[in-house]
């Protein structure tokens, strides 16, 4: 009898002790250093078979840098399932991307196998989510301090958006422990489409961040752009802020904003083939936590609905004869050549991300290349539309990768336009060359 009592005491405790793990909600609130770490660590321990939790690198101040993953298959890459990122809180003063960030995973991880699109957005994607790249400037900051500049660089004074290699002109800054390991991470995944969230203005800005010139991909990433700030009410409205001036439907590019040399979108869309905006979530840099839950639900729906965009346009691999993935090969688009051409990955893959319309494509090898026309319809499934390149007489190798559109990270020469430039220009005359015979 006591021993029947004590077991029904003994499940009730345990039941106690577990409902908490799976019942409570993520509370909005801010998450210091240790709690974001807790709240990451937890997710990871009750979702194990969708997420991956690592740190890709340390802060100055010994501080991990987290991200986590959630997809179908969270520890590696899969072909066909195309790699999509969100990074907050590179600038640690700018605190409400952390915290919707982490929202975020809450979201998706609750909504998998309850929620039919959430299931299908992780199921064809694999995501992965940075709430802090700067964690050191995140302590570093003020609770309700809007506008100040305490705790936005890193802790030796960096500023993390000014910090990455550019290509329009030459960046003299030491590169930064944190700025590697991102610059790292994105060598390592094939990123297709990115986000990364600040503070102290409402506006989705788009590439280039350091030049007039208008982004082969500028249909695309007006796009992407109008998308985000069309699905948060106060962002389209055009709001300005004490300290930002409004903008029209709540988008702009980034160098008619003004131009900034070193930042992330840049690098990512210029150096790693990864399309990446900027987001500029909330007015007050570091606001009251009663306003967390609001900043949340004005951007939920397009946190979702910019993630799916990740499955716009065609994908595939390039292939030769046999069937084998040829790694490195340049798929140019007619009409949108990149300062560095697009190559497919170690699988042969390439992700491209387009309007619908029809496309003339270039793939090419050092001594062969191969023209063709497809029409990309439009599309409403989470897929991307679906093409191989099959090459149909034998094996021959890639195009060489040169300086610093290399995609292997060392990407911090000082010549880094010029190189670009004449790749641009050697592509141009190649294709030119191909017509004509
Ligand atoms: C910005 S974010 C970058 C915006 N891009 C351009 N070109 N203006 C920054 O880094 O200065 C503002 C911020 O810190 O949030
Ligand atoms: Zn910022």
């Amino acid at each position: 009898m006591l021993r029947g009592h004590m077991a029904t005491a003994a499940v009730t405790l345990l039941w106690l002790g577990v409902l908490p793990l799976f019942a409570q909600n993520l509370d909005f609130s801010y998450h210091n250093f240790g709690q974001m770490e807790a709240v990451l660590k937890k997710f990871n321990s009750n979702y194990p078979s969708i997420t991956f939790l690592h740190s890709i690198g340390k802060s100055v101040e010994g501080r991990d840098l987290w991200v986590l993953v959630v997809g179908r298959y969270p520890n590696k890459h899969t072909v066909g399932i195309p790699e999509f990122k969100y990074v907050a809180n590179m600038h640690g003063n700018e605190a409400v991307g952390r915290e919707i960030l982490l929202h975020l995973i809450e979201y998706l991880l609750t909504g998998y196998q309850s929620d039919a699109n959430v299931t299908q957005l992780i199921t064809n994607t694999r995501i992965h989510i940075m709430p802090s790249m700067n964690p050191d400037g995140f302590e570093a900051s003020s609770y309700l301090d809007c506008d100040s500049t305490n705790g936005r660089t890193n802790k030796n004074g960096y500023d993390l958006n000014r910090n990455f290699p550019d290509a329009f002109e030459q960046n003299t800054d030491t590169i930064q422990p944190e700025t590697q390991a991102v610059i790292n991470w994105i060598t390592n995944e094939s990123f297709v489409l990115s986000a990364n969230f600040h503070g102290g203005a409402m506006v989705a800005s788009y590439p280039y961040d350091n030049s007039y010139t208008t982004p082969p991909d500028n249909d695309v990433l007006q796009y992407l752009a109008q998308l985000y700030a069309k699905n948060n009410d106060k962002m389209y409205s055009g709001m300005s802020c004490p300290s930002s001036i409004g903008f029209n439907n709540g988008v702009t590019n980034g160098a008619n904003w003004y131009k900034i040399r070193g930042g992330m979108q840049d690098y990512n869309y210029i150096f790693s083939q990864c399309v990446e905006i900027t987001l500029e979530v909330s007015c007050c840099k570091y606001p009251d936590a009663a306003t967390l839950q609001g900043h949340w639900n004005d951007n939920k729906v397009s946190v979702v609905e910019y993630m799916k965009q990740v499955h716009m346009g065609i994908k595939g691999q390039v292939l030769d004869t046999n069937g084998k993935p040829i790694q490195n090969a340049v798929v140019d688009v007619q009409g949108r050549l990149r300062i560095c051409p697009y190559r497919t990955n170690k699988n042969g893959e390439y992700f491209l991300l387009l309007l619908p319309g029809t496309y003339t494509f270039n793939v090419m090898m050092l001594d062969k290349s191969m023209v063709k026309t497809i029409t990309i319809p439009q599309s409403s499934t989470l897929s991307a539309m679906t093409y191989n390149f099959q090459f149909t007489e034998t094996t021959s190798s890639p195009l060489p990768a040169t300086g610093s559109c290399t995609l292997n990270g060392s990407n911090s020469s000082g010549s880094t336009l010029q190189v670009c430039l004449i790749m641009f220009f050697l592509r141009t005359v190649l294709v030119l060359l191909y017509n004509i015979l």
